[in-house]
Parts: C-alpha cells; sequence; structure tokens
C-alpha cells in the first residue's frame, strides 16, 4: 500500500475538529481527498492503487458517525474504480469524483428551486444549525424576488446558527437569532421550520442537530409546517436492511468547561450530537428528485441504492 495523500490527512484532521462540517460539505471534502489521493501519486501496481484508495476511505469514513453523505460518498466513487492498470483506475477515480462533486453542487441547486417554492413572499422561516441545503432553499426564494425573514435558533452547544445568522444577512434576509429555549415561543411568529438532514432513515425519520426534534414535535403542536431539505445523498441506504444510524456523541467541555464541572461536584455530563425525528412531525423532505412525504421517501432510496448498500472500501 502507498502512504496516504497529505489532503486526505489533511481532510481527516479538519472533518474530526469539525473546521469542515455538515453533511454536504463534508462529502465535497471527502470527494475531493479521495481524488487527490487517486491522481497524486506514484503506484507500484494496480492493487497498490486499490488497497491504498480502500485505505484513504477508511480513514475518512472513521471521522464522524451520523452524516451519511460520507459513506454514500466514498461508495458513490469507488464503485466506479475500474480498470487493469494504475492510469486506468486513476482515471476512473478523478471521473468519479469530479462527476459526484458537480453532482452534489446541482443537486444542492435543484432542491433549492424546489423547496423555494414552499416558501411565499412575506414568509418567516425558523432554522435549526446551519444547513447548506436548507439555505439553498431560501436563497432561491429571495433571487424568485420573495421577501422572507428568519427567525435563526442559536443551536447549543456550538452555535452554528452564528454561520446561519451571518449567511442570511449576506442574502438581505432579516434575522433574529435566538436562544434554543426561546423557540416555542417564537413559533407563533414563523410561516415555517426549515432544517437540513445529516441522515434520513427508510421510515422517513430525520436524523439532523441535536433539538431539531424538539422544535418540530412544538411546530407541530403550534400548526407550523416542518420542511426538511435533504438532497438524496442523505438517504441512509443501511436503514433499508433494519440499521440504525449511529448518533455521534462528543465531548463534554463543548457543554461545559472543566473548572464549572468540578465546581459544581459528581456529574455526568452527556453531548449527543444529533437526534431523530419520526415522520409524523415532518411535512415536507425536500430533494433534487421533488418534495416527498417522509413515510414515501423509502420508494426513492430503493430506486437509488437498490435493496442493500455495497461496502467498497472493506479489504
Ligand atoms: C450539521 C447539521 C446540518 C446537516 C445538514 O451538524 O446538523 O443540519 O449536516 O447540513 P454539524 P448540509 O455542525 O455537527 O456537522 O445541508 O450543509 O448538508
Amino acid at each position: 500500500m502507498h502512504e496516504l495523500h497529505a489532503d486526505v490527512e489533511e481532510t481527516t484532521e479538519a472533518i474530526t475538529s469539525m473546521e469542515t462540517r455538515g453533511a454536504a460539505t463534508i462529502a465535497a471534502a471527502a470527494a475531493e481527498a479521495l481524488r487527490q489521493q487517486a491522481v497524486d501519486g506514484a503506484y507500484d501496481d494496480p492493487e497498490s492503487f486499490k488497497a491504498t484508495m480502500r485505505a484513504a476511505a477508511r480513514q475518512l469514513l472513521e471521522t464522524r458517525p451520523t452524516a451519511v453523505s460520507l459513506p454514500n460518498t466514498l461508495r458513490y466513487i469507488l464503485t466506479r474504480m475500474e480498470g487493469t492498470s494504475v492510469e486506468a483506475l486513476r482515471e476512473s477515480v478523478d471521473a468519479a469524483a469530479q462527476a459526484f462533486e458537480q453532482r452534489l453542487a446541482r443537486a444542492q441547486g435543484e432542491l433549492g428551486e424546489i423547496g423555494a417554492n414552499r416558501l411565499q413572499d412575506g414568509d418567516t422561516v425558523m432554522t435549526h444549525c446551519h444547513s447548506t441545503d436548507a439555505l439553498s432553499c431560501i436563497e432561491a426564494a429571495v433571487e424568485q424576488g420573495k421577501d422572507i425573514s428568519a427567525v435563526v435558533k442559536e443551536t447549543r452547544p456550538r452555535n452554528q446558527g452564528h454561520i446561519t445568522a451571518e449567511e442570511l444577512v449576506d442574502l438581505g434576509v432579516p434575522v433574529t437569532l435566538i436562544v434554543d429555549n426561546a423557540a416555542r415561543r417564537y413559533l407563533d411568529d414563523v410561516d415555517h421550520v426549515l432544517v437540513g438532514a445529516d441522515s434520513i432513515a427508510a421510515d422517513g425519520s430525520v436524523i439532523n442537530k441535536i433539538g431539531t426534534s424538539s422544535l418540530a414535535v412544538n411546530a407541530r403542536e403550534r400548526g407550523v409546517p416542518v420542511m426538511c431539505a435533504a438532497q438524496t445523498i442523505k438517504l441512509h441506504p443501511e436503514t433499508l436492511t433494519g440499521h440504525t444510524v449511529e448518533i455521534e456523541e462528543r465531548v463534554e467541555t463543548e457543554v461545559i468547561d472543566a473548572e464549572t464541572r468540578a465546581k459544581i461536584g459528581d456529574i455526568e455530563v452527556r453531548n449527543p450530537a444529533f437526534d431523530v425525528t419520526p415522520p409524523r412531525y415532518v411535512d415536507a423532505i425536500v430533494t433534487e428528485s421533488g418534495q416527498f412525504p417522509p413515510e414515501s421517501v423509502v420508494t426513492l432510496m430503493r430506486e437509488l441504492f437498490g435493496e442493500s448498500a455495497a461496502s467498497p472500501w472493506e479489504e
């Protein structure tokens, strides 16, 4: 096996440290790292090329467990790796990665147009975390000439809502930033809840940043529709065969600093990064292939992935 490319090492570090974060952004970074591994290196023979690509994919896969965009990206590229010479293999990975990256950008634009059709001129949208798929819907609505305002939840513990707020301000969207606990109070003032997804399960459950499920339950109680913007790379094929989605648990220092924790005394601190919103609390999943009621997303999943998901990174 050839050593791993500096880009693979750097991308692994950036995803692990969350410098690169959000499911779609993670997917694009992983595709580019795999492409660099393929195009920029001398390999002794086809076997060592393939073994190195699989090892790079396994390392990237280890970074964050919940966003299915990561294995879906690696699967897309590695299942298209073919050829009997190093050059042919290299070209196949280069082409697959480039096609994938273009597809990703196109999908986000297309779903944005579809999501924007659900938004009316003058609407206010409540957001949670930072989702490029969700923001694409607002951007498209603004481009259609609609006046959209946003209530942005800060999204403890890492405050990704601040990134959302900044990007919305850049789009010219008026933003009201609120603490997470104020969400129910402000649901009376909004027309939509709009979130992204890290994974969508076969039963239509939406796995997204912790706090999405309580927001969705409250929104249902207040009669506010919940839209999830998620390109099809967020569909989790392993849930077709009964697997569940692993929820990442992150370090407790994101929740409380060591000094305060010591002062409080003997406590346990938990920091799950994501939660599961059952399909009954979600009105629509907006993908580049159209909008779906959550319960029917399984048909799209079967169409795209068949009945089972390959693991082409295994030795
Ligand atoms: C990000 C998050 C986002 C989804 C979708 O969590 O939950 O809502 O990843 O984002 P984290 P996108 O900050 O822990 O990565 O639409 O950009 O794929």
